[in-house]
């Protein structure tokens, strides 16, 4: 009985000090369920012209984990350029910058939406309510006026026209499991040049498998192979481009 009565009170003195050990965590550790906040925003120039760099800055604060990403989206004529900002501990904001390219379009150029997160992937998005004529916030977001960050763009050329797919050519034209299929294509594009070449095949199954091709410089062609691998299906034969 004696035996039992010190063992029950080693037991409870070795819970205390275990409570008492994890209570600095438990009064500390803190949940970060906030997004950061954008305090302000500045664009370098209202006009910019072929060549001219363009400063996007803002000022960004989070609660606890800190702010972990911020990306500009500027739309014009439906294109749109992500400017991605990182923090300059110089100034204490975050920034990007962006050239304006021969091929980009000319006009009137609006942020389209602001993205910020922290680094316990808590989010934020503004959208300009110029752009967005419909509503598309539902949660941690915010219909904004940009129009104050409008920017001019003169002195570039529009490029309207898509690459042109001149020739495509798959060799061999039938293949067996584990072997590799060559995808050649040529393909121009008469200003801005080829950005992306992406090949889907379309095997039966509807499971499509994608090729990117990429320049090789010694025959002129864009290339990526394909291998059918040991489980590759029977009547993969379709090309999407
Ligand atoms: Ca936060
Ligand atoms: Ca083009």
């Amino acid at each position: 009985m004696k035996v039992r009565r010190k063992t029950w009170a080693q037991i409870i003195g070795l819970l205390m000090i275990f409570s008492l050990l994890s209570l600095p965590t438990k009064g500390f550790a803190q949940v970060d369920n906030t997004p950061p906040t954008l305090n302000s925003l500045d664009i370098s120039t209202k006009s910019a012209k072929l060549g001219d760099t363009v400063l996007v800055t803002a000022n960004i604060t989070d609660d606890l984990s800190g702010v972990n990403y911020v990306v500009v989206d500027i739309t014009a004529g439906g294109r749109d350029k992500d400017v991605t900002l990182s923090y300059n501990p110089g100034t204490g904001k975050y920034e990007g910058s962006f050239i304006v390219g021969q091929y980009d379009p000319p006009g009137t150029w609006v942020i389209s939406y602001i993205t910020i997160g922290d680094n316990q992937q808590n989010y934020f998005y503004y959208y300009n309510s110029n752009v967005y004529t419909w509503n598309p916030c539902v949660t941690n977001c915010e219909m904004k006026d940009m129009s104050q960050y409008n920017l001019d763009v003169t002195g570039t050329t529009l490029d309207s026209t898509p690459p042109a797919l001149n020739r495509l050519d798959i060799s061999p034209k039938s293949a067996k499991a584990s072997n590799t299929v060559l995808i050649s294509a040529n393909i121009t594009d008469g200003q801005s040049g080829v950005g992306h070449v992406n090949v889907g095949l379309a095997p039966p199954s509807g499971r499509y498998k994608y090729v990117t091709l990429t320049y090789n410089s010694s025959t002129g062609n864009y290339e990526g192979t394909y291998n059918i691998g040991q489980y590759g299906e029977v009547g993969l034969g379709n090309l999407l481009l």
